[in-house]
């Protein structure tokens, strides 16, 4: 540990807190916190890996913080002498840099990184406000604009003496970094670039993903790719320069650069364009040191998230980068001729095709190593996405199935289990997770105690929720989750019907003995996206009628949690039972909010796909419960041709998709519900009817919530299902995932 932990305890026994408010304390503390935590210099490691990312979700930073510098637990006892209880901190900070998995991925392998003591370090933006806040009005998203340093930033130190220039056809920008720490086995950093210089300047970092509909969007969005791409590159070649002079051939030697996604590709260009043009490097020679330096991470199938940037637009804004990217496209061609790739198979791997520049195809071309987020999604990378590439270049593509980090997600989020955890078998887990393996066999014994856990968990979540949202959830319910981003794929639609399923069944008296149970959503919405905003609404209409209904609202009872954000998904976690991930397969990547909820001794009740896979293989498919279509189902319906409405004739499908239109709810004029409704039946925009397999999946996605539901009647049965998935989560913590990353890939 790095921390000077006794200077810190002084420091903190020596505060005044008198007349002090809240946010006065939390940026003493955390600049207290701060001055101890970096009081040792950074261990200099030769090789060192960067990860480029566009999005770091970091969430709150003050408990994790003191829990990684080991001090939290005497930070509440001090604070708590004083007559202040630490949890007054809670609401204060909550950094959304991100939006939603690839974002807070990179926040768990930084922590993971450093904890394990690699040499792994972020670069990305620092955007002005972050993921909007969202607000419901009269059921519908709104959002605002997070300002999520209102209350200062304590974590970031501002490197005035290491700003740099970014330069554009049309203008050149100061990129100031910012640095968070990152703690610890080692202290590494997360470095955020600001943009400045001019308000055409600010605006590159002002807005998380703005609205890219427009040229102008497109543009902003390309500048800020850009903007931090070669921000992070400029600086680490300069400070190549600095301690090895112009040995170029030795930069891949000390550096290794991970793409996390598309969003920083560029850097590639940038890395060749500083190479040639600065330096006098051959191109080809410039070339072969990026082809060894970078390594790309593929997280979604989705052919409208595949970023195509014009060359138009390139050419204007960046035309050096433009020419480069030419360059290297025709020397692609070259070399694919030479290996005798055939017309057909040059242009599905072509850094450019008609104009458009793939930044996939840029990746694939020139990355040592190509990456999934799970083993079906790399599968699926190989067979689909990127089958001719993969046929050429097999040695490059690698899987490396996600993972999320136990300290944040069991070790903060639920103290009450850890120390469950402690007791059956010792700490030993917490520094080594793969020692969690050690319940396996001691679930039985364990059942009661967790059982009491979870009720705890719970009680925290419903209060929490109560004084949040303004919904009472009655102690003993069973809860049933789905937090995750609103997509169509993720098919929260699915689970509104089978709620109405539900909800028809037990009004009608066919549904008996039904355990009484909550159905909490968690979710933001793009604000451009019609049909999920339509969604949102829909399932609020829901709640509204069925939480009023004192025929069933003894039974049922459904939440829509506004701002859903990584404080809160904490509480989620570990309050829940049942974990829904059930997107169409093939779709989901991998998810990592499966893996939290699992940690935290929730079944998952899901579609073979992404992660699941996984983890209902370690965990057992007896304690998980799997349905609906396969990747080979959902092909082979597509080949025959789905006809969705089929599945319509069912009454109760019937009934519970026709609410969207036949008045039970109202989607305030909009003509959302239509929208939803249509997009089922005949079809939207490019989309097939149904493009989702909603309805197909949806009588099997009822059977097994009822299954699960049945099952729960037996509490210590069911205690025992959830202990077993978190006794085989092991392999899902971030550590694991790091360790793999850090041995094939980085060489670290
Ligand atoms: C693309 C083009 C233009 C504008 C924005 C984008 C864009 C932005 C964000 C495309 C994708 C994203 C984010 C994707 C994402 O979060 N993917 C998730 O990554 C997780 C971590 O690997 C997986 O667990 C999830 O399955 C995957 O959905």
């Amino acid at each position: 540990m790095l921390m000077d932990k006794e200077k810190f305890i002084a420091g903190l026994n020596g505060l005044d807190s008198n007349n002090k408010d809240v946010i006065c304390l939390y940026n003493e503390i955390s600049a207290l916190a701060m001055r101890c935590g970096t009081a040792e210099a950074e261990k200099p490691a030769a090789r060192n890996a960067y990860y480029l990312s566009m999005e770091f979700l970091i969430g709150r930073s003050f408990y994790n913080n003191l829990l990684e510098l080991g001090v939290l637990e005497e930070t509440a006892e001090i604070l708590a002498k004083k007559g202040i209880d630490i949890s007054v901190f809670e609401e204060i900070e909550d950094a959304a840099l991100g939006n939603g998995g690839l974002g807070r991925l990179a926040a768990c392998f930084l922590d993971s990184a450093a904890g394990l003591g690699l040499p792994l370090h972020g670069y990305g933006i620092r955007y002005r406000y972050g993921l909007f806040k969202q607000a419901f009005k009269n059921g519908f998203q709104t959002e605002l604009p997070d300002d999520w340093q209102r209350f200062g930033d304590p974590w970031s130190v501002r490197r005035e003496d290491e700003k740099r220039t970014v330069s554009f056809a049309d203008m050149s920008v100061t990129a100031v970094p910012y640095d968070m720490p990152v703690f610890g086995k080692r202290t590494n950093r997360l470095r955020l670039w600001q943009a400045e210089g001019s308000d055409e300047a600010e605006k590159i970092s002002e807005y998380l993903y703005p609205a890219d509909d427009t040229e102008d969007g497109k543009i902003l969005r390309l500048r800020q790719e850009y903007f931090f791409s070669a921000a992070s590159v400029g600086e680490l070649l300069d400070k190549h320069v600095k301690a090895h002079g112009r040995n170029f051939e030795a930069f891949a030697r000390y550096n290794a650069i991970q793409l996390n996604d598309t969003h920083p590709v560029l850097a590639i260009a940038e890395l060749v364009r500083l190479l040639t043009a600065d330096y006098k490097v051959d191109f080809a020679a410039a070339l072969e040191i990026a082809k060894k330096t970078f390594s790309y991470t593929n997280h979604t199938v989705l052919p409208e998230a595949l970023e195509c940037w014009n060359g138009d637009i390139i050419k204007k804004i960046l035309p050096d980068i433009y020419a480069l990217l030419v360059k290297i496209h025709l020397k692609q061609k070259e070399e694919l001729l030479a290996i005798g790739c055939a017309e057909k198979e040059i242009a599905e791997m072509a850094v450019c095709a008609y104009n458009c520049f793939s930044m996939a195809n840029l990746a694939l071309y020139v990355c040592k190593t190509v990456n999934g987020v799970a083993r079906l999604h790399t599968e699926i990378l190989k067979d689909s996405l990127f089958k001719t590439a993969y046929c050429y270049f097999p040695e490059k593509f690698t899987n490396k199935t996600n993972g999320i980090t136990q300290r944040r997600w069991l070790m903060l989020c639920n103290k009450e289990l850890s120390a469950l955890i402690d007791k059956a078998i010792g700490t030993g887990w917490r520094s080594d997770i793969s020692e969690l393996g050690k319940l396996c066999g001691k679930t039985a014994g364990l059942a009661d105690g967790f059982a009491e856990v979870k009720a705890e968990k719970k009680r925290q979540l419903f209060d929490y929720i109560k004084a949040r949202d303004g919904v009472e959830i009655p102690r003993n319910f069973l809860v049933y989750a789905q937090v995750k981003r609103l997509h169509e794929y993720k098919r929260q639609l699915m689970t509104a019907f089978a709620i109405l399923e539900i909800y028809n069944g037990l009004k009608d008296g066919s549904i008996k003995d039904f355990a009484p149970s909550v159905f909490i959503f968690g979710a933001k919405s793009a604000s451009g996206y019609r049909r999920a905003k339509a969604v949102i609404k829909f399932i609020n209409e829901i709640a509204v009628k069925i939480n009023a209904d004192a025929q069933t609202n003894g039974l049922l009872r459904v939440v829509f949690v506004c701002n859903y954000n990584v404080s809160y998904a904490e509480k989620i976690v570990a309050g829940s039972d049942v974990s829904l991930q059930v997107s169409t397969a093939g779709l989901e990547a991998s998810g990592t909010g499966n893996m939290k909820l699992m940690m935290n001794g929730a079944v998952t009740c899901g579609t073979m796909d992404g992660a699941n896979i996984e983890i209902v293989e370690r965990a057992g498919a007896e304690n998980n419960y799997i349905f609906g279509a396969t990747v080979e189902d959902i092909e082979r319906l597509k080949k025959e041709g789905y006809k969705p409405l089929e599945y319509l004739e069912r009454p109760a499908h019937a009934r519970a998709v026709n609410a969207l239109v036949d008045g039970s709810f109202s989607d305030g004029g909009t003509g959302g519900f239509k929208e939803l409704y249509d997009s089922l039946t005949v079809g939207a925009g490019w989309h097939a009817a149904d493009n989702y397999f909603v309805l197909y999946d949806l009588e099997s996605y009822v059977d097994a919530l009822l299954k699960i539901n049945a099952d729960y009647k037996d509490r210590r049965v069911f205690a025992i299902k959830q202990l077993e998935n978190v006794a085989n989560s092991a392999y899902f913590s971030s550590d694991r995932t790091i360790k793999e990353y850090a041995e094939d890939i980085w060489e670290i």
